[in-house]
C-alpha cells in the first residue's frame, strides 16, 4: 500500500460511522480473532503450524484432522467469481434525500431528510478478479441503500448506454468480449476478433463503445466517475400515479481520466490502482460524494421522450434535451472490514426495490430482474445469500423462504405457510406491499428485436469531443482494432459502424490500421447542429477540485532543502493535495528532508502532477543529473501532466518547458501555478501530435 504524506492522513473513519442502523447491524457480526488462542472449528484448542507424522521424517497420519479439516477449508475458501464484473472495491456511507419527493414516489428513502446507510461497490466488468483495475473497461457502480422499508439497489454503469437493448444477447455479448473461447486470452480487454465481430453485429451498441473507447473508458479512479441507472425505470407516488426517469450519479469532484500509455504502464506496476485509491481517500478522511441526479418523463404509455426510445437501453437522453434534478447526494466514508465478506459477497439485483419504485418493459431491464438473483444463488451456493451480514436489510426479514444450505437462522413456531391461522407469517395487504403498476398489457407473441437508428447519437458524442479527445478516440479504435487478427473483421467494423458515424473517422482508423480506407463520400459527411457537452463531461474550462490527487515532488540528486519542502507542502496540505518526494533511495536525504518513494519504487505515472526542485542544487550536480530523474520528468510530459520546476534551466535543459510547466525560483509561485494546473485545465493534451486530417480526409 502506497504512504499517503499530507497532514490530513488520519483516520476520520471510526468516528463518522459509529452508530448508523446498519454499521450497529453488523458490529453484531464481528469476530475480532487478534491475539486469541487458536482453535478447531468445533472450538478446541489447538495449534496446527506442523503436521501429524508418523515419526519425524514419516508420512502424515490420517489422523491429523484438524490439518484435514484446515485444508479441507482453504480448497473451498473461494466462492466463483462473478461472470461478469468481477474485479471490485467497495465502501459504505450514507445518502440522504434533498428534500421530500413524495410527489412523484412513495419511495422512503426520497422523503424529508431521510438518510439511509449504503454499500456502493464499483467494477471493472470484463477483467477477473486478478486482473487490473485501470484497463480500458465500463466500470460499475452498485449501491445498495438499507432504507427503513428495505434494501433498494441501483446497479448501473458508469456510462450512460449500453451495447445491445435485449437481455437474449447479453450471454453472447460476453462471451464475444471476454476470452476467446480456444486460446483462452485475451483477458481484460475487448481488443481483439470476437469482440469486433460482435460489435459489427450489433450496431445499435455503436454510442456505448465510443464512450468506452474515449478517454471515459480510462477514468483515473472511482471518486472521478459517473453512476447511470441506464435504463428508464419507474416511481410510483402514493395515489398510484406512474412517472418514468432515468437516474445519474454525478461526481462531486468532477471527472478525471488517464491517457491510455498511463492506464496501461499502471495496469503493469499497480493492478489495484483504483482500489487502493479508494480506500486510502476514504483512510485520509477525504470522503468522495456523488449527487443523485434524475431526468423525469411523463409516463402516457408510449414510452418515448422527443423522438428518443425510452425502452432502448443503447440509448441516452443527454441532460441538454431534458434537464436533471438533484434528489439527494451519496457520502461513501467507510472502509469494509473484511474484502470477502463483504466487498466479495455482496449481492446486488436491480429488482430489490423498495415500494414506489418500479420497472418498464425494457427488454434488457427485464432480464435483469432475474440475472442477478440467480447470480447470487449461483456464488452463494444456495438462496441463502440475501442473509449475509452485507445483504441484510436494517429491518426484520420475516418470510417463509425456508432452508437450504446455510440456512442461519433459528425459525421459531410451527408454521411455514401463510396465510395461517396458527401463528406464521401473514401476508402485508395490497396497500402495504410492493407497488407494481397497473398497466393495460396487450400484444402478439412473437419475438421482437429493438431497433432505433444507431449511428446519431455515436455522431453527436464524436462532434461533441474537441480535436484532442477526438484523437485520443481515433487511437483507441486503431489500438483495438490492431489487435484483431482476422482483417477482414476490421474491415467490417470499419465499413458497417464507423462509417456511418463519419467518413472522415472510418478513413483515420482504417488508415492508422492498415485497412482499406472506405471511399471518400461513402459514408456519413453529417454534421450534427447540436452537440451535448453532457455525454462527454471531460475536459472543458471549468474548475475542478484537487481533493486526493497525487502530487510527487522529486529533486535533481537529491537535494531538496528543508525549506522549499515546507513551501510546498505547506500549500498542497492546505488544498488536500496528497504529496510524495521521490529521490534516488527512500528515508532520510542529508537536507533533513525524509524521502517516501524511489524512482524503483515509483513511476511518475502514479501523480497527477509533478514538481522538479533544482534550484537547491549546484551547477555540478545539475550537469549530473541521473537518466531515471530525466525519464521520471519526460514520461510525466508526454502524458500532458502539469510540472513545476523550482529552480531554473532543468526543464529547458530537456527541452520541456513548453505549456503547463512552470518554473520559477519561488516555491510558493510554481506551487500555486501546480495546484491552478490541476484545478483546470489538469491535463495538456496539445503536447501531443495530431492526425493530419485534411490529407487523410481529403
Ligand atoms: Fe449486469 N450483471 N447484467 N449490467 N451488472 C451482473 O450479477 C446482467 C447490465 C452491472 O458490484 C451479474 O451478481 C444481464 C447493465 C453491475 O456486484 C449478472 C444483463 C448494467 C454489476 C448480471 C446485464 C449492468 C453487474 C454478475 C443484460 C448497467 C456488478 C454477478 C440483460 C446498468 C454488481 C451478479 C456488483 C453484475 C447480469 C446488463 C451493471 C450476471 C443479464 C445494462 C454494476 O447477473
Amino acid at each position: 500500500m502506497r504512504v499517503l504524506t499530507a497532514s490530513i492522513c488520519f483516520s476520520l473513519a471510526s468516528l463518522i460511522h459509529a452508530q448508523t442502523p446498519k454499521q450497529e447491524q453488523l458490529a453484531s457480526f464481528l469476530s475480532d480473532t487478534r491475539g486469541q488462542t487458536e482453535t478447531t472449528d468445533t472450538g478446541v484448542l489447538d495449534n496446527t503450524t506442523a503436521s501429524l507424522r508418523g515419526g519425524p521424517r514419516g508420512y502424515v497420519l490420517l489422523e491429523d484432522t484438524v490439518n484435514r479439516k484446515k485444508l479441507l477449508h482453504f480448497d473451498r475458501q473461494r466462492a466463483p467469481e462473478r461472470v461478469v464484473h468481477a474485479l471490485g472495491h467497495a465502501a459504505y456511507g450514507t445518502f440522504t434525500s434533498y428534500g421530500d419527493w413524495s410527489n412523484i414516489t412513495s419511495a422512503c428513502w426520497l422523503k424529508a431528510n431521510a438518510t439511509s446507510d449504503v454499500f456502493t461497490r464499483f467494477s471493472v466488468v470484463v477483467a477477473g478478479t486478478g486482473g487490473a483495475d485501470t484497463g480500458r473497461d465500463t466500470h460499475g457502480f452498485a449501491t445498495k441503500l438499507y432504507t427503513e422499508c428495505g434494501n433498494q439497489d441501483l446497479v448501473g454503469n458508469h456510462v450512460s448506454s449500453f451495447f445491445i437493448n435485449d437481455g437474449a444477447l447479453f450471454p453472447d455479448l460476453v462471451n464475444a468480449v471476454k476470452a476467446e473461447p480456444d486460446k483462452g486470452f485475451p483477458t481484460g480487454g475487448s481488443a481483439h476478433t470476437t469482440a469486433y465481430d460482435f460489435f459489427t453485429q450489433n450496431p445499435e451498441g455503436a454510442e456505448q463503445l465510443m464512450s468506452v473507447l474515449s478517454d471515459l473508458g480510462i477514468p483515473r479512479d472511482t471518486r472521478h466517475i459517473a453512476g447511470n441507472g441506464v435504463h428508464t425505470y419507474r416511481f410510483i407516488n402514493a395515489a398510484g400515479k406512474s412517472t418514468l426517469f432515468k437516474w445519474y450519479w454525478r461526481p462531486m469532484l468532477g471527472f478525471r481520466s488517464m491517457v491510455y500509455d498511463e492506464a496501461t504502464k499502471i495496469a503493469g506496476k499497480n493492478n489495484n490502482y483504483q482500489r487502493a485509491d479508494l480506500w486510502n481517500s476514504i483512510d485520509a478522511g477525504m470522503f468522495p460524494e456523488w449527487e443523485f441526479m434524475i431526468q423525469t418523463f411523463v409516463d402516457d404509455g408510449e414510452y418515448r421522450y422527443k423522438g428518443i426510445d425510452l425502452l432502448d437501453a443503447t440509448q441516452v437522453v443527454p441532460f441538454e434535451v431534458n434537464p436533471p434534478i438533484a434528489l439527494g447526494k451519496l457520502v461513501l466514508n467507510k472502509n469494509p472490514t473484511n474484502y470477502f465478506a463483504e466487498t466479495e459477497s455482496v449481492s446486488f439485483a436491480p429488482s430489490n426495490v423498495v415500494d414506489g419504485v418500479s420497472f418498464v418493459p425494457d427488454p434488457l431491464l427485464q432480464w435483469r430482474l432475474m440475472s442477478y438473483d440467480d447470480s447470487t444463488m449461483h456464488r452463494h451456493n444456495g438462496p441463502n445469500g440475501y442473509l449475509l451480514p452485507v445483504n441484510r436489510p436494517i429491518v426484520p426479514i420475516n418470510n417463509n423462504y425456508r432452508d437450504g444450505y446455510q440456512q442461519p437462522l433459528l425459525y421459531e413456531g410451527a408454521s411455514d405457510s401463510s396465510p395461517d391461522n396458527i401463528g406464521g407469517v401473514q401476508p402485508a395487504s395490497p396497500e402495504e406491499d410492493l407497488d407494481f403498476y397497473s398497466e393495460t398489457v396487450t400484444g402478439k407473441v412473437g419475438r421482437y428485436g429493438v431497433f432505433n437508428e444507431p449511428f446519431a447519437q455515436a455522431r453527436a458524442l464524436w462532434f461533441t469531443m474537441d480535436k484532442y479527445a477526438q484523437q485520443h478516440t481515433v487511437d483507441a479504435y486503431r489500438f483495438e482494432l490492431g489487435h484483431v487478427s482476422d482483417p477482414n473483421v476490421t474491415a467490417n467494423y470499419i465499413a458497417q459502424i464507423l462509417n456511418p458515424i463519419n467518413n472522415c473517422l472510418a478513413r483515420r482508423v482504417a488508415y492508422g490500421v492498415g485497412s482499406p480506407l472506405p471511399a471518400i463520400g461513402s459514408g456519413s459527411s453529417v454534421v450534427p447542429n447540436t452537440t451535448y457537452p453532457s455525454l462527454f463531461p471531460l475536459g472543458g474550462n471549468a474548475s475542478q477540485p484537487v481533493t486526493g490527487l497525487m502530487v510527487g515532488i522529486i529533486s535533481t540528486n537529491d537535494s531538496v532543502s528543508m525549506a522549499t519542502y515546507n513551501s510546498l507542502t505547506a500549500v498542497l496540505n492546505t488544498n488536500q493535495v496528497l504529496f510524495e518526494v521521490v529521490t534516488s533511495h527512500q528515508g532520510p536525504l542529508t537536507t533533513g528532508v525524509v524521502s517516501n518513494q524511489s524512482y524503483i519504487t515509483t513511476a511518475s505515472i502514479f501523480y497527477d502532477a509533478i514538481i522538479i526542485v533544482s534550484g537547491d542544487s549546484t551547477q555540478a550536480e545539475l550537469s549530473t543529473v541521473p537518466m531515471v530523474e530525466q525519464d521520471f520528468v519526460r514520461e510525466a510530459f508526454s502524458h500532458g501532466k502539469p510540472i513545476g520546476e523550482v529552480g531554473n534551466g532543468f526543464l529547458n535543459s530537456l527541452g520541456l518547458d513548453k505549456v503547463g510547466t512552470f518554473a520559477d525560483t519561488d516555491p510558493n509561485s510554481v506551487i500555486n501555478s501546480i495546484v491552478g494546473a490541476l484545478e483546470s485545465p489538469g491535463r495538456y493534451p496539445q503536447r501531443q501530435p495530431l492526425d493530419d486530417v485534411q490529407s487523410i480526409c481529403s
